[in-house]
């Protein structure tokens, strides 16, 4: 399953603040994708936050609704509020945090996570328990923690490389002895060594049955795995056939509209160069067959295939869109060809058959 927490781990993205308006789009958007889980934000930050996930809340969507959470009464109250069915909650609980962030006990830290927990299940609620900063957290704490997780009742728990710290090997290793506690896992993947993606797969493999990802990879630093990405890894390689491919590409310029941040032009499935060809032996190539360099079809993702031309072109390339135009003489293709290959300039469909009329004229 996934979990997109473009409107809360994505809203930790410098720059980023949706208006109420702007959740409720992108969640519908995420809906219509067929996401299971939506992390709808954290009611507590502000009115404006909490009025946004109460408007989602109203939808009656089809994915289940999580909200974000301290473990403190206070925040789980703002999640009772909205109306959503789950609350995340999350507590870090390395020795480092434990002493230095929080100066407490880990049974003190355990003492208070456990009155969260038990007053979420009171009032209703299903429950995420995250130990933020999972995979640097000591294995005899997060125990522990899995311990007291399972005897309350926890829905599920969450496993979170919030520093993007670790190795796919090692993360295999840590998801497998979590998830032989019995409960639910997520993996929560952080991409600061660009390892986001790897991880998460590591992390199904061992057993996680659930990623966390985001629209265009947002997220604090660096964020965590991109939406786009996962769920096409999903298809090809795991034959996941539930999701919306073809919504991907428009879910991630909306989200770039509203954050103002477009993925890089090489970033796969919706970056801008993702289906763009370039070099004339590749669209040569291409021409024939667009599987001697597509692994992806573009129409699958809503989009299209385009040619780049510049100096790298070649004949066919010309060729091909001449004959667009109805241009097919051979000596004007090589004319155009030469000019192409004398300058650094892109040449637009625009400017090339321009450039063929003027040497036909
Ligand atoms: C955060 C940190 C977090 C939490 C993940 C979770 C992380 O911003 O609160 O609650 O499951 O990466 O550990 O995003
Ligand atoms: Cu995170």
């Amino acid at each position: 399953m996934i979990l997109d927490s473009t409107l809360r781990e994505g809203e930790q993205t410098p720059g980023v603040n949706y208006s109420p308006e702007e959740r409720l789009e992108i969640a519908m958007a995420l809906d219509e994708i067929g996401v299971d889980f939506i992390e709808v934000g954290h009611p507590a930050v502000s009115e404006d936050v909490f009025a946004g996930i109460k408007l989602i809340s109203e939808q009656n969507l089809r994915a289940n609704l999580i909200a974000h959470s301290r473990a403190l009464i206070s925040d789980i109250d703002h999640v009772l509020k909205t109306d959503v069915e789950w609350v995340g909650i999350f507590f870090c609980l390395s020795n480092a945090c434990l002493k230095k962030r929080f100066n407490i006990s880990l049974d003190h830290a355990l003492d208070k996570i456990s009155k969260a927990i038990e007053y979420a299940k009171d009032h209703g609620l299903r429950v995420r328990f995250t130990p933020e900063d999972t995979t640097r957290t000591e294995w005899e704490n997060l125990e522990r923690a899995l311990r007291v997780a399972r005897e309350l009742k926890v829905d599920r728990v969450s496993i979170a490389d919030t520093t993007g710290s670790t190795h796919p090997l090692r993360f295999y290793t840590l998801v497998k002895k979590v998830v032989s506690f019995g409960i639910p896992v997520n993996v929560h993947c952080h991409n600061d060594l660009g390892l986001a993606l790897a991880n998460a797969i590591m992390g199904i493999e061992a057993g996680a049955t659930v990623v966390d990802a985001t629209v265009n990879g947002l997220g604090e630093r660096a964020g965590i795995v991109d939406l786009a990405q996962i769920i096409t890894v999903l298809y090809y390689h795991y034959g996941v056939r539930k999701y919306r491919l073809e919504k991907l590409y428009e879910v991630s310029r909306l989200v770039s509209r509203i954050t103002g941040i477009s993925p890089q032009p090489n970033y796969p499935i919706v970056g801008e160069n993702a289906f763009t060809h370039k070099a004339g032996l590749h669209v040569s190539a291409v021409l024939k067959d667009p599987r001697f360099y597509e692994f992806l079809p573009a129409e699958v993702f809503g989009r299209e295939r385009t040619i780049y031309v510049d100096r790298y072109a070649g004949k066919d390339t010309i060729r091909y869109y001449l004959e667009k135009f109805g241009i097919r003489d051979d000596e004007i293709v090589n004319k155009v060809l030469r000019k192409v290959k004398s300058s650094r300039e892109p040449f637009t469909w625009d400017r090339l058959v321009e450039e063929a009329r003027r040497l036909r004229a």
